[in-house]
């Protein structure tokens, strides 16, 4: 056993889940375990996948920036990357959600901390690579939203979206008394079929979105991309939701437009209304 993989078994619970070991017989099984569950359901939850110790440190290691959270609230488009210009007011791209939230990004966390250090694991972002089956994966090197916490008090709420790249992997390293569920419904879109009436009939409550259970230290690789989801308010909670997000890409160096990076850097009221749309 290396350094490394000694270091991670301290974050990972690596008996239950062997990422440090992909090719082994329980390596393999684990791979073939979380793509049933991406083909089923596009979200691969493993609970108990960080260790308990790792999680209280993380639910000190984020309550201790309480100072530095920015509260954001704007009334955001489900379709952040697209031009939203120019639909009917009843039509999904017309639309806008509210996101009431608290927002950590990278540059505000520690380097030497358990946020960063977990993100920087060769192991975890091969691990995401084979659940993704992509050829290439590489840690977003975006300066503020490679790696973000999303902390929600009560009131507070994450409105329906997709999510404007695929291979977030999120943490729950605390959960709220009452609500802060994430709701989901899996590939609801395609790049090929937006499937309108389907997202409408979620946001009129006409169909009911999955509910994902996910106690703290839960790993959830989601494909948020296609799959419309939302976080939904958080009501009467002596602490707040947190959740700690990574996101990679298939290519190098990726960083997020400015438009979006600036949305949680640089909180305002006014509403988003897509990175492509001329005038936000
Ligand atoms: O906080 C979460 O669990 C998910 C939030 C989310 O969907 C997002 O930030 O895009
Ligand atoms: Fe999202």
């Amino acid at each position: 056993m290396n350094l490394n993989s000694i270091d991670l078994g301290d974050f990972i619970d690596l008996e239950r889940y062997p990422v440090h070991q992909l090719d082994s017989e329980q390596g393999r099984a684990l791979i073939g375990r979380c793509q049933k569950m991406m083909a089923a359901e596009t979200i691969c939850v493993l609970p108990g996948f960080l260790r308990q110790e790792l999680v209280d440190k993380l639910v000190m290691e984020i309550t201790g920036l309480q100072k530095e959270v920015r509260k954001v609230d704007y009334l955001s488009t489900i379709y952040g990357w697209m031009n939203n210009e120019g639909f009917d007011n009843s039509h999904p791209r017309s639309q806008l959600l509210r996101r009431h939230c608290g927002v950590i990004t990278t540059e505000q966390l520690d380097p030497e901390g358990f946020c960063l250090q977990l993100f920087q694991f060769d192991q975890l972002t091969e691990f995401v690579r084979r659940l993704l089956d992509y050829e290439t994966l590489y840690r977003s090197a975006c300066p503020h939203i490679s790696v973000r916490i999303n902390t929600m008090d009560s009131g507070e709420e994450f409105g329906w979206h997709f999510d404007t790249n695929d291979g977030v992997v999120s943490f729950i390293i605390q959960n709220a008394d009452n609500g802060g569920l994430f709701e989901y419904v899996p590939l609801i879109r395609s790049e090929e079929d937006e499937n309108y009436t389907g997202v409408k009939r979620i946001l009129d409550g006409a169909d009911s979105p999955n509910q994902a259970d996910l106690p703290p230290g839960t790993f959830s690789l989601f494909l948020g991309r296609r799959s419309l989801h939302r976080v939904s308010p958080v009501e009467n909670s002596a602490h707040p939701r947190q959740s700690l997000l990574f996101s990679y890409d298939r290519l190098a160096d990726m960083v997020f437009p400015e438009k979006i990076q600036k949305r949680l850097t640089e909180p305002t009221s006014e509403p988003f209304l897509g990175a492509l749309t001329t005038d936000s």
